[in-house]
């Protein structure tokens, strides 16, 4: 399958300017292709890992990855359809860019890799070169026919989101004249922007220069919501705001009817693999091999293979209850969103404690569950209801584990 077939086999095409020409393009010389990313937060989330996989296979096919951090366009803000957004402060942006930078370095390495900022060109350009250079070759009359400027007239919008599609469409046309960027990718809601960028390469370099857009669908769940929140949460690449674990046990919890669609678009998997894990979910599937294949091998690409092993290690861990030995990091990992309260460091009898932590909600239901044996701290069964907690025995001091009946744990913080 060559590119574009994977894609449309993937279901992670939506659309494409001129697919022959693209392919034409492709087999006849090594081009560049990008994706370009604002520094609206200090990480990226799964939504932005789709048009970034769609990067690396491009970059796999024997493609140049080339990657715009997006740090003048940042400053501006892409519309929304909705409202007008907040400016960023330098600083944030600036702390943004840093962390944004980071993840796609780790993402793509240096091999066959350019990441750049578009705050070193767009930044320089003075306000009469940007009118006479490129606000001449812009018709407001296409402009104002983007979904995005359309969906906005109502409710109104600035001149400087308006103009947003003019600076990225610059963008478009400094990579293709220096780094042979002929193509460029993005989610369905950036077509507007990119076909800003080839239109103006066709009136600065001539209608035969060769500038490709495509696009990738939105992702939705087999129950039509949006894709890549965990109980309202974004899930981030970052791994201090969502850690490993927490990642992968995303992917491990996906449902039957949607993890063929996520292993394609999320994996490097061959059709061959996907088709044998699919025909698992139908055979056997109490078994999840098809959803653990998934957590391994996202994880795997986002975090590296440490990651899925120490993930392994504390889904077990938690499956068998067995998580006495675990380090504070562990636990701050593998817990990290459970229900939590705070406790100090002084010894406490335990009715007293899942009171005060809201394990339970009265004295008499707690005693009822300790003695019933339904309690256990840091790992250890407890049925006794003069049992005395010592927050110092575990987890360096930091930490007291509670789990109520069989899999529901809550996380003593000690202050
Ligand atoms: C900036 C300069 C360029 C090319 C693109 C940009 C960013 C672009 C944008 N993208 C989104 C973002 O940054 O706003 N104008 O949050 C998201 N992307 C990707 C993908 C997506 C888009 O980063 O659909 C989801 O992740 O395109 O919403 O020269």
């Amino acid at each position: 399958m060559n590119f574009i077939e994977d894609l449309k086999w993937r279901g992670a095409l939506n659309q494409v300017t001129d697919e022959t020409g693209l392919l034409e393009a492709m087999s006849n010389e090594k081009i560049g292709a990008y994706v370009g990313t604002d520094p609206t937060a200090d990480s990226l989330h799964l939504g932005h890992l789709i048009p970034f996989m769609v990067l690396k296979r491009f970059q796999n096919a024997g493609g140049k990855a080339v990657i715009i951090v997006g740090g003048a366009t940042g400053a501006i803000g892409d519309p929304r359809p909705t409202t007008e957004r907040k400016l960023l402060t330098q600083e944030q942006l600036i702390e943004n860019e840093k962390g944004i930078t980071a993840q796609v370095t780790r993402l793509f390495g240096d091999n066959n890799t350019r990441i750049v900022n578009n705050n070193d060109w767009l930044g320089k350009l003075t306000l009469t070169d940007f009118l006479r250079d490129y606000g001449k070759l812009f018709s407001i009359n296409v402009m104002l026919k983007k979904d995005v400027v359309a969906s906005r007239l109502e409710t109104g919008i600035s001149f400087t989101e308006f103009t947003y599609q003019v600076l990225q469409g610059i963008d478009f046309h400094e990579l293709w004249r220096r780094e042979d960027v002929k193509l460029q990718i993005g989610g369905s809601d950036q077509w507007g922007n990119i076909t800003s960028g080839i239109d103006l390469i066709h009136s600065l370099e001539g209608n035969e220069a060769k500038a490709f857009g495509l696009t990738i669908p939105l992702m939705t769940d087999s129950t039509g919501k949006k894709f890549g929140k965990s109980e309202g949460n974004a899930i981030w690449l970052d791994a201090k705001k969502t850690s490993p674990y927490t990642f992968y046990q995303f992917w491990l919890n996906q449902n039957d009817a949607d993890v063929e669609k996520y292993l394609k678009y999320f994996t490097f998997l061959s059709a061959e693999e996907i088709e044998a894990l699919a025909k698992e979910v139908e055979t056997n599937p109490g078994e999840r091999l098809a959803q653990r294949r998934l957590a391994q091998e996202v994880t795997k690409f986002v975090h590296g293979e440490d990651a899925v092993a120490e993930a392994e290690l504390l889904s077990k861990a938690l499956f068998s209850g067995d998580v006495a030995k675990l380090s504070a990091s562990q636990i701050a990992d593998a817990f990290d969103g459970v229900p939590s309260f705070d406790c100090t460091s002084e010894v406490k009898n335990i009715v007293d404690l899942l009171v005060e932590g809201g394990v339970e909600t009265s004295k008499r239901q707690a005693r009822e569950d300790v003695t019933n044996g339904a309690i256990t701290i840091n790992g250890e069964k407890v049925t006794s209801t003069d049992f005395v907690v010592d927050p110092s025995k575990n987890y360096d001091g930091q930490y007291i584990l509670v789990r109520r009946g069989k899999k529901k744990y809550f996380l003593g913080k000690i202050q």
